[in-house]
């Protein structure tokens, strides 16, 4: 088998993935992402013990057991371009041997779950809901740069999506489902959607502060859009990206959004704090 360059995997001198700072041993085989870097703290103090801290730029990681459960908390900060370091540096920690740089023989593939917080675009949909992304529909570009497989289904939903989205210019949304077990389980009973991940927080979110926006009614244009069940829930900037990579990866994985804001009543929650701890219980009592 062909050996990775150091060029192409690089390993710090004492043994960890570059960017994340971790031996193979630090993580679990369930690893819940948060974007904020203060939010690993505020899941793994629900742990009964911590084994590992270790972080690096924004990638905090705990390590502990809930019960008998190993579970890995890793912040990735904003962005899909964070979540391409993310991802791509976990798999390589499980599943690419670091003496030999050669790709293993046995594959293992890991239950990834965002706990994120998000904003809705339909009015039934209020703040304090707490939502499992059924599809992530990606409106930045981070998965041009892959060859993404998908299936006939998420195939005709995208090309209604692509043919609603057409004027809008220079955009190639991608999008890919949610992993069927963890939407069935951990995603049981939640509100589930579309999110689209937008590859910015205030024009690519439809927002208009001061500089000039290009894409009048983006908010609107994601509210109407419908293939028979399917409508766009949510906007935030990770689980497209999670969802893709993931797939193409071997991974599972599940994104849960705490809904702080709706952005068809231009409402913002004054407990931001309360909602995405209901977010965490509810996912820490289903794995
Ligand atoms: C923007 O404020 C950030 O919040 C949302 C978005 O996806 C983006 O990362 O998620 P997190 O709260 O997990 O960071």
């Amino acid at each position: 088998m062909q050996k990775l360059s150091e060029a192409d995997l690089i390993i710090n001198p004492d043994g960890s993935i570059y960017h994340l700072n971790l031996l193979p041993e630090d993580i679990a085989d369930t690893v819940i992402t948060v974007g904020d870097l203060d939010r690993v703290a505020e899941i793994s103090k629900h742990f009964d013990s911590i084994e590992v801290k270790k972080g690096k730029r924004e990638f905090i990681t705990h390590t502990g057991y809930l019960g008998k459960k190993r579970i890995t908390v890793l912040s990735t900060g904003i962005g899909t371009d964070n979540i391409d370091i993310v991802f791509n540096e976990l798999d390589a920690l499980v599943n690419i041997d670091f003496d030999t740089r050669e790709i293993k023989k046995e594959l293992k593939s890991l239950n990834i779950i965002r706990i994120g917080t998000s904003g809705a675009v339909q009015e039934d949909i209020p703040m304090g809901t707490i939502l499992a992304s059924s599809y992530g529909l990606g409106f930045d570009a981070l998965m041009h740069y892959y060859i993404h497989e998908i299936s006939g289904d998420e195939h005709s939903l995208l090309d209604s999506i692509k043919s609603h989205f057409s004027h809008i210019k220079n955009i190639h949304p991608y999008l890919t489902a949610a992993d069927q077990s963890l939407l069935r389980t951990i995603g049981s009973g939640m509100e589930q959607g579309i999110t689209v991940t937008a590859p910015g927080f205030y024009a690519p979110q439809g927002r208009q502060v001061r500089a000039k926006n290009a894409v009048p009614n983006f908010i609107s244009l994601l509210t109407n859009f419908k293939q028979s069940n399917n409508r766009v829930t949510n906007l935030e900037m990770e689980t497209a990206g999670i969802y893709a990579l993931a797939k193409t990866l071997g991974h599972k994985a599940l994104s849960v959004n705490a809904i702080l804001a709706s952005r068809v009543k231009f409402e913002f929650s004054s407990e931001p704090n309360k909602i995405v701890d209901k977010a965490i219980k509810m996912v820490l009592d289903r794995l």
